[in-house]
């Protein structure tokens, strides 16, 4: 800790969560520990009234989401802000965009893929493709679409190696849709996550941004980033002074993503896993949307 402190000019390094942000001198946390964390640290934000950045998940369990829900409306205010950063993404605003003027006509499918180079934690399953790294699927087309997801299925092709294989995901929505995600966390040639939103009139599609193309020896070649913290750099800064306006003014980001949010997604990926170890459509059902939420 102290020497990663060192790195990143930090004053202070501590061994427990709960004591730092009981501290008078903090008055904002950003929590980015392992997912189990999640909610229980954002609990004890709350309980100390400290509006908190927490990475995404909110929590792999929709139960631990619906306890850190039942804290800040008993406060009647929201603390938490999640790390749902692709809403900040220049490529997805645009998306949004093209659907919210009418330019693209009504919304008919979703086609979407996300690839790590390899897998970002040693104990990654494919069931953790639909919990830890899907969620951010799950949160950016809920809010592209502006719709809430009705059933999923899941899939794993066969690896050769032992490596974790790919998981495809097919969703319906409320509003008819149909949406399909591969997350493949071990593609090997680089981070590359995409999106395609098709219309009744016509299609947008994102694209990875390269600033350079090189000519060379009869080739040209682009780069791709080697994770998520190069191509989403810009996302993550306008998330974070998003979440510091929220801490100065008291005022939910409009973009942001809320516990609700976190709910959902938890919901969403919880159904997405029974599906791929059951091998069969699952329903998913929520709870009504609570009033501090609406
Ligand atoms: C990781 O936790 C992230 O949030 C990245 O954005 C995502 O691409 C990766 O798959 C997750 O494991």
């Amino acid at each position: 800790a102290r020497g990663i402190a060192d790195t990143y000019s930090a004053i202070d390094v501590a061994t427990d969560p709960e004591t730092v942000i009981a501290r008078s001198d903090v008055d904002a946390v950003v929590v980015a520990s392992p997912d189990f964390t999640h909610a229980p640290l954002s609990k004890a934000c709350i309980a100390a009234g400290k509006k908190v950045l927490c990475e995404k998940p909110l929590s792999q369990s929709p139960q631990d989401c619906l306890s850190v829900m039942e804290a800040e409306q008993s406060e009647g205010a929201k603390f938490v802000q999640l790390g749902f950063m692709r809403r900040y993404d220049t490529s997805y605003i645009e998306m949004k965009e093209a659907l919210s003027n009418g330019s693209l006509g009504r919304a008919l499918m979703m086609h979407n893929f996300h690839r790590n180079v390899e897998t970002p934690a040693s104990d990654f399953s494919g069931a953790m493709a639909i919990t830890n790294s899907a969620p951010h699927e799950f949160d950016v087309i809920r809010h592209v679409l502006e719709t809430e997801f009705t059933a999923i299925s899941a899939w794993q092709p066969r690896r050769t190696d032992a490596l974790v294989a790919p998981v495809v995901m097919v969703l319906e929505t409320s509003d008819g849709q149909i949406v399909n995600i591969e997350v493949n966390n071990n593609a090997a040639y680089g981070y590359d996550v995409r999106a395609e939103l098709v219309g009744e009139n016509g299609s947008i599609s994102t694209n990875n941004v390269a600033y350079t193309r090189l000519d060379l020896g009869l080739q040209n070649s682009t780069r791709y980033d080697a994770d998520w913290r190069s191509r989403y750099e810009g996302a993550y800064c306008r998330q974070n002074r998003d979440f510091l306006k929220f801490v100065e003014s008291g005022q939910f980001p409009e973009i942001g993503s809320d516990c609700w949010d976190g709910y959902c997604a938890a919901v969403v990926a919880k159904a997405g896993a029974k599906a791929l170890n059951d091998s069969c459509k699952v329903a998913i059902k929520m709870i009504a949307k609570p009033e501090l939420y609406l």
